[in-house]
């Protein structure tokens, strides 16, 4: 069957996918096609009108100058509808946070086969922001009640959550005056269904009031725990060197895939992946070895850790499969396709579910449980040696990979710009004082099969590089850049001169890694302590640096922009459908409403080229009001000076 290669072309910017649609025998049912054949709802994506589901008199389709039965305007129900979404994003986030503590709390006790804790001194940095004494405690006498205040935060009913007070004191003051402090992480989520319950909050800059303090829950409540939490148990991340893209498929080992975002058993199955007795089961059934590789979030929580390689991001999943050589394939929670179970009937790989909380028709379910990791994770790397022999179609891996460097923690960030005695961000500060790094830029997010796949995100990317804005990346956007081969320090020559020179200086590449979409939290912390490094103003909202997510699609993304914009950053989301695209009402709230209050908004930009100038002009603005937008000449400064200074 010849293929239109056009057409393909136009579905990917990954050289590997597009290699891999060319190539296969088949044409299959995967989610390319699907985004053709079934186009989005223009009534229940918010384009043309509004849905509203939330009660049994409905759903109530409800045009312009329309009202659904209950008297529901456009403005109420986008607001209901955008605040639910932002709900459920928060409470994924939230969720793997509280997975994370309580697998603190059970290795603590010594009752997580296999674990221990590998960051002390980051355990004793939580503990004492969570308010504990350290005093003559043992290690596991403070990780148990790290944990136990941990899992306090989520049912905490009044008060504030602790890591609020990591934020710049002016805009925990901001969060105070509007009253969006979270009280405990499901209060806020649990409140937010309440709200948008029939017959509740029907003003829309109310519910979305309540739509950022439920996202504020998220990105300095679960998102943080999960992140702080994932570093004590498995190291905190330093840089290393790694590869990405299906090519790190390999024709002659068996392959096994971990997919999702929860690492316990994917670190577990990762560390395994050398063991003698399994190496060498897999040989006596005819491989050559072993070889774990990862797709999404979990590939970039044990890519950070281990330097797993990341073989694709979202859109590549359905993929993985049809190469025909990943003998099994695991996953655990969030961003998993369900059509995955019918993929795998027509190939050899076994999917498997591990965890309680996502069961797909067509895998076969193998639960993690913490007293199981290690016992478990054998039993899964066994299950896909003995499935190697059993490959049926033609193995069709794209021989396309590509360099990178990932592992950028923001304590490792400190570390690198000032040393282990000194360590501070001063440099970067200067840096950016001097223009030499023009603002930070944090493409983070998806992949969406509306948009070409990792298209904007790459043409982000360069486009900033080249005008010195130093990139920091997360989730499918970081996996996307680093697809691409500029996630490297080589990929300096694209960069700015100012930008070129800090990389060359620092040796680091000029877009940061910084992990899984929980690790959004790390911006957060890097951001607060640039301001607290000083010279760049006194809150979040006055730092020359801006959120993008270019080809966003989950409802995690929208709960991450928001934190963000309630954390005083302008955040530019891209794609189309825009959800909230009936009610200006509601686009407003989100613009200048929180721009007034806040200092941070949320725009949905849909042209690429128009959100591009957008942020840079913001940033340029943030520099002018700082009185940093004239460049200055660096002065190189004697002794003498330096003293003097
Ligand atoms: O949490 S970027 S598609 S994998 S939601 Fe999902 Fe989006 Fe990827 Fe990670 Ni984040």
């Amino acid at each position: 069957m010849s293929k239109d290669i056009k057409k393909i072309a136009q579905l990917s910017s990954d050289e590997a996918v597009c290699k891999l649609l060319e190539n296969i025998e088949e044409e299959e049912n995967t989610v390319f096609t699907r985004a053709e054949s079934l186009k989005p709802c223009p009534i229940g994506s918010g384009i043309s009108g509004v849905c509203c589901k939330n009660c049994g008199m409905g759903p109530c389709r409800v045009m312009e100058n329309e009202e659904g039965l209950c008297g529901a305007t456009i403005g109420t129900i986008s607001a209901r509808n955008l605040a639910r979404s932002i709900a459920a994003g928060a409470s994924a986030h939230s969720d793997h946070g509280r997975d994370m503590a309580h697998l603190l709390s059970l290795t603590a006790e010594g009752k997580a086969e296999g674990l221990k804790i590998k960051d002390e001194p980051k355990l004793f940095k939580l503990a004492k922001t969570l308010g504990i004494s350290l005093g003559d405690k043992s290690v596991n006498e403070i990780a148990k009640e790290t944990a136990e205040k941990a899992m306090s935060l989520f049912g905490q009913q009044t008060g504030e959550i602790d890591f609020i007070k990591l934020a710049p004191k002016k805009r925990q003051e901001i969060w105070r005056k509007y009253k969006v402090v979270p009280r405990g992480i499901d209060r806020e989520i649990v409140e937010m269904m309440h709200r948008t319950h029939i017959g509740v909050d029907q003003e829309p800059e109310n519910i979305l009031n309540q739509a950022l303090r439920t996202a504020l829950s998220d990105g300095w409540g679960g998102s943080m725990l999960g992140t702080e939490i994932t570093d004590i148990l498995f190291k905190t991340p330093v840089p290393l060197a790694a590869k990405a893209n299906l090519g790190m498929l390999k024709t002659d080992e068996v392959n096994i895939v971990i997919h999702g975002h929860e690492p316990t058993l994917s670190e577990v199955i990762a560390e395994l992946a050398d063991d003698k007795v399994l190496v060498d089961y897999a040989k006596e059934k005819g491989a050559k070895g072993i070889n774990v590789v990862g797709i999404c979030c979990t590939a970039n929580e044990v890519l950070m850790r281990q330097g797993i390689a990341p073989i694709g991001n979202f859109l590549s999943q359905e993929m993985a499969i049809m190469t025909g050589a990943v003998e099994l394939m695991v996953v655990d929670i969030q961003c998993i396709m369900q059509a995955l179970g019918q993929l795998v009937k027509k190939y050899h790989t076994k999917l498997v579910t591990s965890s309680p909380k996502s069961k797909i028709p067509g895998a076969i379910h193998m639960e993690f449980q913490e007293v199981n990791a290690v016992t478990l994770a054998k039993e899964i790397i066994k299950m896909a040696i003995d499935n190697y022999q059993n490959r049926k179609h033609t193995v069709c891996i794209p021989d396309i990979r590509s360099d990178l460097v990932a592992g950028f923690s923001h304590e490792y960030i400190r570390y690198m710009l000032g040393g282990r005695f000194r360590e501070s961000l001063r440099p970067l500060n200067d840096g950016i004082i001097d223009g030499r790094i023009q603002g930070i830029v944090a493409i983070v997010g998806c992949n969406n099969a509306r948009l070409p796949q990792d298209k904007y995100n790459n043409f982000l990317v360069e486009e900033f590089i080249k005008r010195d804005y130093l990139i920091v990346q997360t989730g499918c956007g970081a996996i996307s850049t680093a697809k691409c081969g500029i996630m490297t320090p080589e990929a300096m020559e694209y960069a700015g001169e100012g930008l070129r020179s800090i990389c060359e200086a620092v040796g680091i590449p000029p877009v940061l890694h910084l992990g899984s979409c929980v690790d959004n939290s790390r911006i957060l912390s890097i951001a607060s302590d640039i301001v607290k490094e000083g010279g760049l103003g006194e809150d979040l909202s006055d730092l020359p640096a801006a959120g993008i997510a270019p080809e966003w699609m989950s409802e995690k993304a929208l709960s991450i922009g928001t934190y963000f914009a309630a954390s005083g950053i302008y955040v530019a989301f891209g794609g189309e459908p825009i959800p909230v695209e009936s009610s200006e009402e509601v686009k407003n709230i989100m613009t200048s409403g929180w721009e007034q209050k806040f200092g941070g908004q949320l725009e949905y930009i849909p042209d690429i080229d128009e959100l591009l100038e957008k942020v840079i002009n913001v940033i340029q603005e943030k520099r002018k009001k700082l009185k940093i937008d004239i460049k200055k000449e660096r002065v190189l400064m004697d002794m003498e000076a330096r003293r003097a200074l």
